[in-house]
């Protein structure tokens, strides 16, 4: 079953066209991948792969963490990832016993320079260096807003889980408190909880441009997330998949990271002008936006604030009008 419908999408994606028309093929690099059987992860340095943490494997899954509370887990490839254009499809399934939102915390998917160190970004370091695919399965701000019993505001409101992506430059930090949203590049809303069918995560990089898609519908179409352009990572990075519980768990699993090379085609002007990327950034774009209160402004805010200065120019043709009224009176019985 599970490979049946891996194999229908490899099919599909082995020749596939890219936005600007030029046809790319794919690959797939054994070497950057993780699927069944996992054989030697966790017992050798044979494998390409190594855990972390809590993680465990079995023979259907890599389990980055449990459904208890307080785990944290992590699966890293051991080989840094030199290809230009690629992608990732994540086959991946988050389930536990936990009602709506009492369940937690999510999971990562990485392209970066560290590896293999624990911290608070879903069981990985923070002030990372590279790309970080979230899958956050519970809403922290909601919930500190809740607490602190202000109202919350249209403009902020999202449905979760929530996939988020995020570049970090190795110097700002991902906002746990806040869903990451000061330093997103985008996502969506995805219901990826205690699903009968597969889920899966597709990442693309192709050109500079990053696409997030998801197909976690049962129906093996891919559901678009995020497609932004001028997205610059260095080569020689790693992959890896993390994971983490709090006071509200779940099981993180992972059946498996394919990683496909994209053969794109590229004019020697192309070439020559893309000149090698040092440190991650994205064109036209602060990684980090602090939300400041004029951004800030709700939708609610914002239609009082139109609602009033319609009402003030009302007033003041109506002051208008009437000075208007007093004037001409005067002048007809000055001239009487
Ligand atoms: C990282 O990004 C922040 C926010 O966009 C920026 O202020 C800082 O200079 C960047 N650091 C590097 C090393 O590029
Ligand atoms: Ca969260």
């Amino acid at each position: 079953m599970i490979s049946g419908s891996s194999l229908i999408l490899f099919a599909a994606f082995s020749v596939s066209l890219c936005d600007d028309g030029h046809e790319m093929e794919e690959f797939l690099k054994r070497e950057y991948s993780l699927s069944k059987p996992y054989q030697g992860i966790g017992v050798s340095g044979s494998s390409h792969w190594e855990l972390m943490g809590d993680a465990l494997v079995t023979t259907d899954y890599v389990r980055l963490t449990p459904d208890h509370q307080s785990k944290q887990g992590a699966v890293w490839s051991r080989i840094p990832c030199h290809l230009r254009d690629w992608e990732l499809q994540v086959h991946f399934k988050v389930h536990g016993q936990g009602k709506k939102n009492l369940n937690g915390d999510g999971l990562a998917v990485w392209y970066t320079q560290e590896r293999m160190q624990k911290g608070p970004v879903f069981g990985n370091r923070d002030f990372f260096t590279g790309l970080g695919v979230f899958v956050d399965t519970y809403p922290n701000e909601e919930k500190l807003l809740e607490a602190q019993r202000k109202r919350y505001t249209p403009r902020t409101q999202r449905i979760f889980p929530y996939v988020l992506a995020m570049v970090g430059n190795g110097s700002i930090s991902y906002d746990h408190e806040r869903d990451g949203r000061p330093t997103e590049l985008g996502g969506c809303s995805a219901m990826v909880r205690n699903l009968k069918h597969d889920s899966f995560l597709f990442i693309r990089y192709v050109r500079r441009r990053l696409t997030i898609m998801l197909d976690i519908d049962g129906q093996q179409e891919w559901r678009d997330c995020l497609d932004v352009p001028g997205v610059r990572l260095p080569q020689g990075y790693y992959f890896g998949a993390s994971a983490v519980t709090g006071d509200l768990s779940d099981n993180h699993d992972l059946i498996s990271m394919k990683l496909y090379q994209l053969t794109v085609l590229r004019s020697k002007q192309e070439d020559e002008e893309q000149q090698e990327v040092l440190v991650p950034s994205v064109d036209n774009m602060e990684l980090l936006r602090p939300l400041t209160d004029a951004e800030g402004m709700s939708s609610v805010t914002v239609f009082f604030s139109v609602l009033f200065s319609m009402l003030g120019v009302f007033l003041l043709l109506v002051v208008g009008l009437v000075l208007y009224g007093h004037w001409s009176e005067s002048r007809r019985k000055r001239f009487y």
